[in-house]
């Protein structure tokens, strides 16, 4: 018997700090040692010639979550993380629904027991949208307790959204309880008001639904989640940051020391308008919210994450086929309004349900479009990949490191593999891919978690529950940090 039950031999490691060759030796499942000429493993995996980064964590995808309505999304635990483990990510976390005027045990029953049949890692969020005193006083200190650190709130969408109460409500007992908050910054009324106009003009198309949300509507309920986490003196993280106007709202907050964070995902560097333009109603495929910004929003997106304010990337996976939710008027939370019928039988913009699937393809397109076209180096995939959401969301040490110790969660990246993105080699649920032909560089030849090999060439090896509930504890960055407008501590009492 060798010292370890595995050994990954002779690859170019990069982790968040720096890119170096060694070999890395697992034993049960934890990274147990880095160096070079390590002693044999029981199993040895050949790393020549390939990167070999932590596992991803997809710390923002919907995974069969089900909707007050009794719709569910349409990857399943098991198909989303099949998906996620081929495009290299190795944990994620999702969200735990709360339906409006249901306690948070009584909604979505039974969710928990169906995340593990997930083959990879998995935590939750808290969807918060009912925050009466007895979730936050009795449901969500329990909820904490059990390992789930972190709250969901929306700014917008019916029946999900917050009021500015409400949502001060949430940031106060976040604060007390050391979770962290995360936020969908959009303004309701305005959306809702501009969905009234288009209608009436007659504007019915999937472009419109971009139309109906420009980047003002983002930046304002940014501006109004950073300026609401600061008076209560509660961190939070952005989501889906698609435009420079909300991203500089986050970079002047952290210039000012307010503890605010802000992620982007794929589908912001990398599709546009364009894409809501297709024929046939295929711009439906690439409805998601925020909307799709302009062609010339990419580069200042990227320039937000090489000066590090969007230092996170996810996916914001969703499942919703283009046949059966997205033309067929879905009936699901993530859509505003009625569905307005349009002489084609498509549905009217606003009852597309929003959101696209990417939780496979999240990780291949960064590196692509991040790494091989030289946009950000090694280390910065790295962080953006899984290093950074570790630290935010209390996973530190155990997910997103290379350091002994860690979970053993690998990709050995081939860089220099060229391929296009096709809808027919993916392994999630869903009917097509908004990336498809989209020609990358660099691929994941294999993917280990916790010391298995969970994917090999494409094939998924992970077997439906294989994957493990992630109980996150107690964590610094979660914390205020003490400073509360005229020393008055209103979250405190
Ligand atoms: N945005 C999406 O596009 N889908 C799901 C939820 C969201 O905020
Ligand atoms: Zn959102
Ligand atoms: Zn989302």
């Amino acid at each position: 018997m060798g010292d370890f039950d595995l050994v990954v031999r002779g690859g170019t490691l990069a982790s968040a700090a720096e890119v170096f060759e060694a070999d890395i030796g697992i034993k049960d499942g934890v990274i147990a040692a880095l160096g070079r000429n390590l002693s044999r493993g029981a199993e040895e995996v050949s790393a020549k010639g390939l990167i070999v980064t932590p596992g991803g964590l997809d710390s923002h995808c919907h995974i069969e979550e089900i909707g007050q309505d009794g719709t569910v999304q349409e990857e399943s635990f098991s198909s989303g993380s099949a998906a996620a483990l081929a495009g290299g990510t190795t944990s994620f976390i999702c969200f735990l629904p709360q339906w409006k005027g249901y306690s948070l045990a009584d909604s979505a029953p039974g969710y928990e027991e169906q995340a593990k049949r997930s083959r990879a890692d998995y935590s939750f969020h808290q969807i918060i949208t009912d925050p009466t005193a007895e979730v936050m006083e009795k449901e969500v200190p329990a909820l904490v307790q059990r390992g789930i650190r972190s709250l969901k709130v929306f700014l917008t969408y019916d029946p999900l959204r917050l009021t500015d109460g409400e949502f001060l409500r949430v940031l106060a007992t976040a604060r007390r309880l050391g979770a962290f908050v995360t936020v969908h910054c959009e303004n309701f009324d305005a959306i809702g008001w501009r969905i009234e106009a288009l209608l009436k003009a007659g504007l019915t198309d999937p472009l419109q639904h971009a139309w109906s949300r420009p980047p003002v509507v983002e930046r304002e309920a940014t501006h109004r989640a950073i300026a609401l986490a600061e008076l209560v003196d509660q961190p939070i993280q952005v989501f889906h940051v698609s435009c420079e106007d909300a991203a500089a709202e986050i970079a002047a907050a952290r210039a000012r020391g307010v503890k605010v964070w802000g992620e982007t995902c794929p589908q912001y560097f990398t599709l546009s308008h364009d894409d809501l333009q297709g024929a046939d109603f295929t711009g439906a495929k690439a409805v998601c919210s925020p909307a799709l910004r302009e062609r010339s929003e990419h580069a200042r997106i990227w320039r937000r994450i090489q000066d590090g304010t969007l230092d996170v990337v996810t996916s914001d996976h969703c499942g919703f086929s283009f046949a059966t939710a997205k033309k067929a008027a879905g009936s699901s939370a993530y859509g505003t309004g009625a569905a307005a019928q349009r002489p084609d039988g498509m549905p009217a913009f606003n009852a597309i349900p929003n959101g696209v699937p990417g939780i496979e393809t999240r990780l291949p397109v960064l590196f692509s479009e991040g790494v091989s076209k030289g946009r950000i180096d090694l280390p910065t995939f790295v962080k953006l990949s899984s290093a950074n959401a570790a630290k935010l969301f209390g996973l530190a040490g155990r997910k997103g490191t290379l350091a002994p110790g860690g979970d053993a969660d690998l990709v050995l990246w081939d860089p220099d593999r060229e391929t296009t993105i096709a809808q027919e080699r993916l392994h999630h649920a869903i009917d097509y891919t908004p990336w498809e032909g989209l020609p990358v560089k660099g691929w994941p030849s294999i993917t280990i978690r916790r010391g298995e090999i969970a994917v090999q060439e494409g094939e998924v090896l992970a077997a439906p529950g294989s994957g493990r509930f992630l109980s996150r504890g107690p964590y610094a960055l979660a914390r205020g940090s003490g400073r509360v407008p005229d020393g008055f501590d209103a979250a405190a009492l």
